[in-house]
């Protein structure tokens, strides 16, 4: 498979590197790390976000180059997708394509992933894209410079909120070394993308726990696009305020409903071993891990949160039951 997706990317003219909508760490550093693969390798190439980019991350390589849409003008003949688990999730950067679809390169590590791609490179035991990009970019003849290697270890870093997660190997840990190595900086990425935070990030959890319910084991709030708008928190993402509810000691499941301008919701799962999240939101229509999932609703919210809670409520009800006969 290395072989072709090189070959792939040698005989392509024009490539579009995308990843997902509201944007984390590793959808970024996944950007960035191919733009410098594909920089290496002297291609043309167009690097695409149907969001704006959050502030924290503009200090990767290559983030000044990144569109919010493809250029209408290029036919692109190769498509890289990234951290995408379907083609929803590139937005409008896959919907607005015009012309014939291009030959597509699917890399993620999303158990849900749809291998919507002409060729699939998907390790849902990963702990992020960037570390499947990291082994991807071993097989080749690339230099592991500081610039990628800034991009891979942000990647890491944030999908497993500081080598937290459970799905964190040594394997992970040596990867993350030998990219210190090669002048990669932990501290200040780690400062710069998980402890620095714009009030108004703060300010949204402030209303998200105001409003936060507790049934059962089931921990969520939800936050209308008046609310945020108020705040001023123009991102799309509520990864930081479902992960903090989820961390409650109570909390089997934690979920965050977020309305935003077009007043569909975006819907985030969260979930400790032994849960599992990623089937609840593969049945809304979305996807994810086992234990971090999302998906997209229309609204409005209220009829969106009365589903979802009643839902979740159903699958742990069913994850409970199986967990009981287990033991
Ligand atoms: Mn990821």
């Amino acid at each position: 498979m290395l072989e072709a997706i090189q070959r792939s990317i040698q005989n392509a003219k024009q490539i579009l590197v995308v990843t997902h909508v509201g944007p984390d760490g590793d959808a970024l550093g996944s950007l960035t790390a191919v733009a410098t693969a594909l920089d290496q390798w002297s291609k043309t190439f167009t690097l695409v976000c149907d969001n704006p980019l959050p502030r924290r991350f503009d200090f990767l390589p290559f983030s000044d180059q990144i569109q919010q849409h493809p250029d209408t003008a290029v036919t692109y003949d190769l498509l890289i997708a990234v951290d995408c688990g379907d083609e929803l999730r590139m937005g409008q950067a896959f919907a607005d394509l015009s012309g014939e679809r291009p030959f597509i390169i699917n890399i993620d590590h999303h158990i849900t992933n749809t291998q919507f791609g002409d060729i699939n490179f998907i390790d849902a035991a990963a702990t992020s894209t960037a570390e499947v990009l990291y082994r991807i970019f071993r097989g080749y003849d690339l230099e592991l410079t500081a610039a990628m290697a800034s991009s891979l270890l942000t990647g890491i870093v944030t999908d497993t909120l500081g080598f937290r997660t459970n799905n964190v190997t040594s394997q992970t840990m040596k990867i993350a070394s030998e990219l210190m190595d090669v002048g990669a900086d932990l501290g200040a990425i780690m400062t710069q993308t998980m402890t620095v935070k714009p009030l108004s990030t703060i300010q949204l959890w402030q209303v998200g726990l105001n409003k936060m319910k507790i049934d059962n084991g089931l921990i969520w709030t939800s936050i209308s696009n008046e609310e945020r708008e108020a705040v001023g928190h123009n991102s799309t993402s509520t990864t930081g305020l479902v992960n903090l509810m989820a961390d409650i000691e109570q909390a089997a499941i934690g979920i965050v409903l977020l309305e935003v301008d077009d007043g569909t919701v975006r819907i985030g799962f969260r979930c400790r071993p032994p849960y599992n999240v990623s089937e609840v939101a593969l049945n809304l229509g979305g996807g994810g891990h086992a234990l971090a999932a999302g998906c997209t609703l229309p609204g409005p919210l209220a009829k969106a949160e009365s589903m979802v809670i009643a839902l979740t409520k159903e699958s742990l009800r069913q994850q409970e039951a199986i967990l009981k006969n287990e033991y």
